[in-house]
């Protein structure tokens, strides 16, 4: 009974050890190991693509890079790129679209091997022009994104609705003229039969 208990214990220990043993290297998540741009890189040209790769094959389970991102990111905050990614083993790629020259932030984030979501971002610099409008929120691939200008063009709409209201109002009034008038010719035609008609 003793010996039993003993050696399922041995097992257990056993057990533990090789699953804390097959564990190890795969809590080993993947790190960066190079990028276009690299970190702290002047651009001049935009290449075709911004890229990351990292020391080991990424985990696009659904194959459609879910879980995987790599935002453009200037100076004030504005995005850009489509939001679209390809995982392609141990790199991962986005269109290349940016703004005017100044400081950028390539942030990105990939499923490592293991099946953990890792992120992290560099700075790079730009010296050559725009090729595309920032947006506000991140782009979600697939997706038209909100465009800077969307602010002005809400209040051309609200400018739009002044107008329309404002054309109501004119023909409101225009419908109420005609009405008295038409009122006022009754009147007057009644006035005039009613001494025929007594
Ligand atoms: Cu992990």
């Amino acid at each position: 009974m003793m010996r039993t208990r003993l050696g399922g214990g041995l097992v257990v220990v056993a057990a533990l050890g090789l699953v804390l043993g097959a564990a190890a290297p795969a809590s080993a998540h993947n790190y960066l190991v190079s990028s276009t741009p690299a970190e702290n890189e002047t651009l001049t040209e935009l290449p075709e693509e911004f890229a990351i790769t990292t020391n080991d094959a990424l985990l696009d389970l659904s194959g459609t890079g879910s879980g995987f991102a790599l935002q453009v990111i200037d100076a004030e905050g504005l995005y850009y790129g489509d939001g679209c990614v390809e995982v392609e083993g141990a790199s991962v790629y986005t269109p290349a679209a940016i703004g005017g020259p100044g400081e950028y932030t390539l942030a990105w984030q990939v499923v490592s091997a293991d099946g953990h979501t890792i992120s992290d971002e560099f700075t790079f610099e730009w010296a050559g022009e725009a090729t595309a409008e920032g947006t506000t929120s991140a782009p979600t691939c697939g997706e038209a994104a909100v465009s800077e200008s969307a602010a002005p063009e809400a209040d051309a709409s609200a400018g739009a609705q002044d107008e329309t209201l404002s054309t109501i109002l004119w023909i409101g009034g225009a419908i109420l003229l005609v009405a008295a008038a038409i009122v006022v010719t009754l009147v007057i035609l009644g006035r005039r039969s009613a001494p025929e008609e007594s």
